[in-house]
């Protein structure tokens, strides 16, 4: 029996697990003892792994739409030929920007980095991720705020701080992993506390819970730094030395009343005052955000409201502290990086001649040869579909018709397109609805590359399992169409995975992200390795828990962390007579991911998972409203869609809140085309609705349940 140890690829953890392998067949899968971010322990989803997607499909080919609507099948190299030629076509007809790709959070770190340079560099195409929709508010934050992309914190922070905040994280349900650290946390006077306004399976284990009015946190973390400056807490030696336009951010602050505060929160003056003190007593605070603060229409101001809370108390860059962002998918961090999609490889500007020249050189290219600009963002993107503008499309492990804002704006703009790519492990998601031609690509269990987890640490996925024949990965299929657009010399030093890291790696070189001192060998049966890991330096960065800021110093120019700051947004959907509730919206269990693909097919999360969109309601909502257990209503959005879901009722949502999992295609239906101004992240948690009793017998045909 083989032991082989690889990557969970679902959620961020990227938890590592043992495979044991016999006669090419997963006998058992422990999750790996000694490994720091899990260390033997892992959630449903990883111990499942040896359930999906293992069995081999020599079937596996290219499928091609005909006239009459049906695929046929086609060979691998007909295939590449296929796309190759139509994506010749038209760029010729309409220009490069006329095709795109949209991409993920999900492939390995070489995935990225080919896809980018065939797309983006040798086509001159948009490729945005559906790291848009979850890391880009995050992403932007810290580029302005620390002068770089870089998240500081590592886990092992959860066990040494004494006040944990949660703000819009649910880690209970979406980062058990995460959750196991704060348990296995046993510092004097710990506190947990939750700023949500629903009281989430993490409230519900906290010693505190804030139930704000929905995306008021803003106000919020304003007044509670004009109290915290009013009470003289702030750590004064800290923000001299490490920080600038702290003057300017406290004259700004001196607005945000406890009165304004309430008001705009809903919560009570004292509760306010509470979380204030608990901030200045704790002797390690630590700050986690997630999704309630990255999707809004105001997040990316809201995310460094929170690392200015962090900057003025001096709860950075040492042991149980931060600001930290806890990243979704499990390889969001190497796409925000090595995607060549928002910045150019490494992390560097697109405008920058020395990148530009360095990155050139790396790939033995001209630098007229690289991407030129940032790509647009993925809103863009469906729009200039829906206009007529871009006219072919590739996507690539994500269901864009299911978990897009509004996602019924997908499924009418991808009608227009001449040639519509997807390419994915089942050939059943939604996304390939209107698609002209379909990849099957083979999972993680069969792919080699390389994870950063949400606390930068590199680990290794290796093949579990050997490919089938006729089976390919992604990394070979965007390799095959690079080869059939006649790229040629310029895929000469990316043939394998392995070649790719060593371009990705070189291409940090000096960077903050700098990973040239690991190799392919050393990630393999390690504990992981974190960035920053410099060739030369290995020696002095041995230990496997570490964390950035630790010296004070920041990658702007003045090495000082920037507060920023800015007046709140009026809400431009606020709730209105005709709409006068707010559809919240995230995930709903442990085992299920995101639109279901995966985890619809490992039979005991799918035995216990509840089939139908469902959502939460209000005991005394429902009461008011005659509303029983799993009765059915119609909610109708404010964006003019509606959709029918099956009520459960519960008291962890506020009156007028109604939560819905994201793992049924109706939620999105109902969200809004809106987003931060900074980021372009989706605003998806806050939807003003209406719903009414569903009677079956006034069944709209428009409505699907
Ligand atoms: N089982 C499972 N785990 C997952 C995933 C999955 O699909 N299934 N997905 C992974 C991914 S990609 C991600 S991004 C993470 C997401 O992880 P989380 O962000 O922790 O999960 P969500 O449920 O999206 O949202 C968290 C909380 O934000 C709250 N919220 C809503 N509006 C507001 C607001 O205005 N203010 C505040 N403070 N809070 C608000 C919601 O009530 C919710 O409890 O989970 C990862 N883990
Ligand atoms: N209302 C609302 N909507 C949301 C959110 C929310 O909180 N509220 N959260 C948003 C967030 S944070 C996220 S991250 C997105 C997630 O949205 P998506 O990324 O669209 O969701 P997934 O179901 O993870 O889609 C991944 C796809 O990749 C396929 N796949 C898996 N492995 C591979 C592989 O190795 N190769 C290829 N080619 N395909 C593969 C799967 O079958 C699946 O179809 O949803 C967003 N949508
Ligand atoms: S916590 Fe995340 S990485 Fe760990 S096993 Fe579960 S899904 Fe996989
Ligand atoms: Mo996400």
């Amino acid at each position: 029996m083989k032991r082989i140890q690889s990557t969970c690829n679902y959620c961020a953890l990227d938890c590592n697990l043992d495979f044991y392998v016999e006669n090419e067949r997963i006998v058992k899968v422990l999750p790996t003892k000694g490994y720091p971010v899990n260390d033997g322990f892992a959630c449903i989803k990883g111990i499942s792994l040896d359930r999906q997607q293992t069995r081999s499909k020599p079937d596996s080919l290219p499928r091609i739409r005909q006239e009459d609507g049906s695929f046929k099948q086609v060979s691998w190299e007909e295939g590449f030929r296929h796309v190759a030629d139509k994506i010749k076509e038209i760029q010729g007809k309409y220009g490069p920007e006329s095709f795109a790709g949209i991409s993920t959070g999900q492939l390995t770190l070489e995935e990225f980095g080919l896809f980018g340079h065939v797309m983006r560099d040798y086509l001159q195409t948009n490729v945005d991720g559906n790291t848009r929709l979850c890391m880009a508010t995050a992403a932007v934050a810290h580029k302005q705020s620390y002068g770089f992309d870089a998240p500081g914190y590592t886990l092992k922070d959860l066990e040494l701080s004494d006040t944990i905040i949660f703000i819009g994280a649910n880690p209970v349900v979406a980062h058990p992993i995460l959750w196991e650290k704060v348990l296995k946390n046993n510092q004097k006077n710990k506190k947990i506390i939750v700023i949500d306004p629903r009281k989430s399976e993490t409230a519900v284990n906290a010693d505190h819970w804030y139930g704000i009015a929905w995306k008021s946190d803003l106000y919020l973390l304003y007044t509670i730094a004009n109290q915290l400056v009013e009470k003289e807490y702030p750590d004064q030696d800290f923000i001299e030395k490490y920080t600038e336009q702290f003057v300017e951010y406290k004259e700004f602050l001196k607005k945000y009343t406890l009165e304004l505060g309430a008001e705009k929160t809903r919560l009570s003056k004292e509760q306010i005052l509470e979380l204030v003190e608990m901030i200045h007593t704790g002797k390690r605070v630590s700050f986690w955000w997630t999704m309630g603060v990255n999707q809004g229409y105001e997040a990316v101001r809201t995310a460094q409201a929170i690392i200015n809370l962090a900057l003025m108390t001096g709860n950075i860059g040492k042991p149980g502290t931060g600001a930290n962002s806890i990243t979704g998918q499990c390889n969001a961090m190497s796409s925000r990086v090595y995607s060549n999609t928002t910045c150019l490889y490494g992390g560097g500007e697109f405008t920058d001649p020395v990148r530009r020249e360095r990155i050139a050189e790396i790939f033995g290219i001209s630098s007229e040869g690289l991407a030129k600009k940032p790509t647009l963002p993925y809103n863009r993107i469906v729009e200039e579909i829906e206009a007529g503008n871009i006219k072919g499309l590739w996507i690539l492990c994500t269901n864009p018709r299911h978990s897009w804002a509004n996602n019924e704006t997908f499924a009418r703009a991808v009608k227009k397109l001449e040639f519509f790519l997807v390419q994915d492990i089942y050939d059943s998601i939604e996304s390939m609805e209107n698609c002209t031609a379909y990849f099957p690509v083979v999972s993680g269990i069969k792919k080699e590359g390389t994870y950063i987890n949400l606390e930068r640490r590199l680990s290794a996925m290796r093949p579990v399992l050997q490919k089938a024949e006729n089976e390919i990965s992604d990394y070979e299929a965007i390799l095959g169409v690079g080869r059939a657009l006649g790229m040629g010399e310029e895929l000469e030093k990316w043939a394998t995975p392995r070649d790719c890291f060593e371009l990705m790696k070189e291409c940090s070189r000096n960077m903050p992200c700098d990973i040239t001192g690991i190799t392919w060998e050393g990630l393999e049966d390690s504990k992981g390795i974190q960035w920053p890991y410099p060739e030369g330096r290995e020696e002095e960065n041995q230990e496997a828990e570490r964390r950035l800021y630790e010296d004070g110093r920041f990658f702007t120019p003045s090495a000082k962390a920037r507060f920023i700051f800015e007046e709140p947004m009026e809400n431009p959907l606020p709730t209105t007579k005709e709409f006068p509730l707010v559809l919240n919206t995230g995930r709903g269990t442990v085992g299920q991911w995101h639109t279901q693909s995966r985890t619809n097919e490992v039979k005991y999360i799918e035995d216990v998972s509840i089939k139908k969109a469902y959502l939460y309601m209000n005991t005394k909502m429902a009461e008011d409203n005659n509303i029983e257990e799993m009765d059915r209503i119609l909610v109708q959005s404010v964006n003019g869609e509606r959709a029918v879901f099956y009520v459960k009722i519960t008291d962890n949502v506020q009156y007028e809140e109604l939560f819905a999992p994201i793992h049924y295609i109706e939620c999105n239906k109902l969200t809004p085309s809106l987003y931060d101004s900074y980021s372009k992240e989706p605003s998806y948690k806050a939807t003003p609705i209406r719903f009414t009793k569903y009677e079956e017998q006034e069944e709209p045909s428009d409505v699907s349940y």
